[in-house]
């Protein structure tokens, strides 16, 4: 059994949550993990016995203009490397943790193994920035091991970063036992979504890449052909925006803001369709997260999205920002009962079986061993 150190952006994200559920996987098969972050990782809601948690405390001295979090966590890094004899510092993101944990890899001086997984902005977003692309290359170049969430991932970084490190890909994945389809019908009524309305669903962090307009736009689309209610959930740069549009179109009393919310899986059951219209996606966990409730998707043609939604089986492809395209794909499958069926059914049954989290885990434990044993 390894003690592996997880280091992550612990707040609502993606990566954070896979971060935080591999940890908690990994601790129940054995090993022991310390996560070294600067808040408890908002999924780890209860208390489990080989897990430990590691603040990264930073300092606002008034000779600083701004706090050095970046280099508190280095120090934070070296000392539970040092303290706790970490074998492997499994870290998510290359831009700043890989290089991070490089640091403190040289200041612990010990050979502690430093596992880095992509997850997409460090190299779509801060890749392009030409004074961090150095430091990212870096980062990757000098990690023992490197995962993608996406083979989309693997090809962007290669391309932008000019590397030929060797990357695995390793996909996301959802914990079955916490998303699974659970029909709350009082759920839907609660909401004033009349039982014969079909509930069109988007979950994101509302930034600019996730084109939250274009899902607007499209719902705009089916509502004129079949009885719906969109449901908005997540806040983030682009909600005001989102609600200007909704009251321009006069769709209030048809569009749902919830906002954050915790238990995304009692709303993805009440819900017949996802749409994930971003113009930037390594993967799309919250595409998997819908499947697994039985939510058939519809996603753009971008990133990582065609490898996880199979086209025509799960859900549709549609190209980035062609709504009229989009909205007949969803008016098609929301109006054909038995496709709504055979697509959330095959959806389930493949989160189980390319998505299934024991594999994902497995696969990730396999390259710890690698690693370790490469010595
Ligand atoms: O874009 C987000 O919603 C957050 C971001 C993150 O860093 O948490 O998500 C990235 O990582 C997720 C987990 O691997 C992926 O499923 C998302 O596709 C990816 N986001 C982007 O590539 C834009």
């Amino acid at each position: 059994m390894a003690k592996i150190g997880i280091t992550c952006y612990p707040t609502v994200g993606g990566s954070g949550v896979i971060a935080t559920e591999l940890g908690k996987l990994l601790a129940e098969r054995g090993h022991e993990i310390h996560f070294i972050t600067s808040q408890v990782p908002f999924r780890l809601n209860r208390v489990y016995p080989n897990i430990f948690y590691h603040e990264v405390e930073v300092s606002n001295y008034p000779v600083f203009q701004h706090p050095p979090y970046d280099l508190s966590l280095a120090n934070k890094m070296a000392e539970v490397i040092k303290r706790e004899e970490l074998d492997i510092l499994h870290v998510h993101y290359a831009m700043p943790h890989a290089v991070l944990a490089i640091l403190a890899k040289q200041m612990s001086q010990k050979d502690i193994k430093i596992v880095t997984t992509l997850h997409g902005t460090d190299i779509t977003v801060l890749g392009i920035d030409s004074s961090l692309k150095q430091m990212i290359k870096f980062g990757i170049e000098n990690s023992d091991r490197v995962t993608a969430v996406s083979k989309s991932l693997v090809t962007q970084t290669k391309e932008q970063l000019e590397t030929d490190k060797e990357i695995d890909v390793i996909y996301n994945f959802v914990d079955e036992r916490e998303y699974y389809r659970e029909p709350n019908s009082s759920l839907k009524m609660e909401y004033h979504i009349e039982e014969h309305e079909k509930v069109i669903i988007h979950i994101s962090n509302f930034r600019k890449v996730k084109r939250v307009p274009d899902v607007i736009r499209v719902f705009a689309e089916i509502q004129k052909r079949t009885p719906s209610k969109l449901i908005l959930v997540g806040d983030g740069p682009e909600y005001s925006t989102c609600y200007q549009l909704v009251r321009s179109l006069k769709l209030e009393d048809k569009v749902l803001f919830l906002g954050k919310q915790e238990n995304v899986s009692e709303l993805l059951s009440i819900s017949n369709l996802k749409l994930l219209l971003s113009e930037k996606e390594s993967f799309g966990l919250v595409l998997l997260e819908a499947m697994a409730c039985g939510v058939p998707c519809i996603g753009t043609n971008v990133g990582g999205i065609p490898e996880v939604i199979d086209h025509g089986v799960t859900g549709f492809i549609g190209e980035l920002g062609d709504i009229q395209a989009i909205a007949n794909y969803a008016i098609q499958l929301l109006t054909d009962e038995k496709m709504l069926h055979n697509f959330s059914v095959k959806g389930e049954s493949i989160v189980r079986e390319k998505f299934a989290s024991e594999a994902i885990v497995k696969h990730y434990e396999q390259l710890y061993d690698q690693v370790v044993q490469h010595e």
